[in-house]
C-alpha cells in the first residue's frame, strides 16, 4: 500500500550527446523527466511506496513513460491515459558544469488535462505524506484547481504536506501570478522547501532568516531553505540553524538536486528521522544528484546514501 502520494507532469527527456547549443546537437539520449516523478524514484530506490498520479499520451512516449514507472515500482493506480493529448517532452543541453538549457514541449500535453475530479479518485487510506510541487499549478487551470484540491484532500485527512516550490516562470502567465499562487499553496502546507534564489523572487529577499519569517508569518510550521552546496537553513517553531553541505566530488549537471533533497526529508520522516537527520539526508541525496547528468538516475539505495553519509563533515 502507497505512503505517499505525489501529482505531476513526466516528460520523456531527450539529454543532447554532446556540448553546445541545442538547436545544433545531432544527436540524444532518452530518459525520464519530471519533478515529482524524480521523487518517487527517489523514493522507491530507498525502499518507500509512492503512488504517482499523472495523465499520459496514448502513444509511444506514454507508453516509454508508463513501463518506467512499473519497472521502478512507483504505484500507477491513478495514472490514467488520455485518448487525445499527446504527452510531453523536454530536450535538455549537456554541460561541462552548471544549469544545462532546458526546451520545453509541454504545452497542452496530456498532463495539463489533469482536472480535481482526478484527485477526487484518488485513496488516501494508508497515506503519510502529500509532497506538492508548483510546477502543477502552472501547466493549466485545471491542474492548479487540482493542485488546491490534492492540498485539501490531504489536510482533511490530517496527512502532512511538503511544498516544494520549483519555479518554473516560463510555464505561468505572469511573475506576479506566479509568486501569488506558489505562496498561497505554500501557505496551506506544513513544510516549504524553497532554494535560496526561489525565496528572493517570492519573498523578497535572498537572507534565509526573512525568506523562514515570511513563511512563518503565513502560517507554515517548517521552513527549510536549500543553500545549494553551503547545506539547508532549517527553521522550525522551536529552532533555527544551518546544517552543513557535503562536499561534492564534481558538479556534472545541478538539475534534480532539489528533488533529491526532498527524497531526503521525505524518507527521513516515514522512517521517523529527527529533523536534522532528514536534513543531512537531504543534502547527501542532492550532492550525489549533482554528480549526475540523469535528473533521477543518481537517486541513491541505501548502500549509496550511507556512503555519502559517512563521508560527513559536520
Ligand atoms: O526538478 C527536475 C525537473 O525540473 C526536471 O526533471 C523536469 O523541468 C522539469 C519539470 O519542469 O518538471
Amino acid at each position: 500500500m502507497a505512503e505517499v502520494i505525489l501529482m505531476g507532469e513526466p516528460m520523456a527527456m531527450f539529454v543532447a550527446d554532446t556540448v553546445g547549443p541545442l538547436h545544433k546537437v545531432q544527436h540524444f539520449s532518452k530518459s525520464l523527466a519530471g519533478a515529482e516523478v524524480n521523487v518517487c524514484i527517489g523514493l522507491v530506490r530507498l525502499g518507500h511506496t509512492p503512488s504517482y498520479v499523472t495523465k499520459l499520451g496514448k502513444e509511444p512516449m506514454g507508453e516509454y513513460i508508463y513501463h518506467f514507472l512499473e519497472r521502478e515500482k512507483i504505484d500507477t493506480t491513478f495514472v490514467s491515459f488520455d485518448d487525445i493529448y499527446r504527452t510531453g517532452l523536454q530536450l535538455k543541453s549537456k554541460v561541462t558544469e552548471g544549469d544545462p538549457a532546458i526546451a520545453y514541449y509541454r504545452k497542452g500535453s496530456a498532463a495539463s488535462q489533469m482536472s480535481k475530479e482526478d484527485i477526487e479518485k484518488v485513496d488516501f487510506s494508508g497515506i503519510k505524506h502529500v509532497h506538492v510541487t508548483g510546477i502543477p499549478p502552472a501547466l493549466s487551470p485545471s491542474c492548479r484547481e487540482a493542485t488546491y484540491r490534492l492540498i485539501e484532500r490531504a489536510k482533511e485527512a490530517g496527512i502532512y504536506i511538503s511544498f516544494d516550490p520549483n519555479l518554473r516562470p516560463m510555464l505561468w502567465e505572469s511573475k506576479e501570478k506566479m509568486i501569488e499562487v506558489i505562496n498561497d499553496l505554500a501557505s496551506k502546507c506544513d513544510m516549504v522547501l524553497p532554494g535560496i534564489s526561489e525565496g528572493l523572487i517570492l519573498c523578497g529577499s535572498d537572507n534565509p532568516v526573512k525568506i523562514a519569517d515570511f513563511y512563518q508569518e503565513l502560517g507554515v510550521a517548517e521552513v527549510i531553505i536549500k543553500l545549494g552546496s553551503e547545506g539547508a537553513y532549517v527553521r522550525t517553531p522551536n529552532e533555527s540553524y544551518v546544517q552543513k553541505g557535503f562536499e561534492v566530488n564534481k558538479i556534472v549537471d545541478t538539475v534534480g538536486a532539489g528533488d533529491g533533497f526532498a527524497v531526503g526529508i521525505i524518507s527521513g520522516r516515514l522512517e521517523g528521522l529527527s529533523l536534522r537527520d532528514c536534513v543531512i539526508r537531504g543534502n547527501a541525496i542532492g550532492s550525489i544528484q549533482v554528480e549526475h547528468v540523469s535528473d533521477n538516475e543518481g537517486l541513491p539505495n541505501p548502500e549509496q546514501l550511507e556512503a555519502r553519509i559517512s563521508t560527513y563533515k559536520a
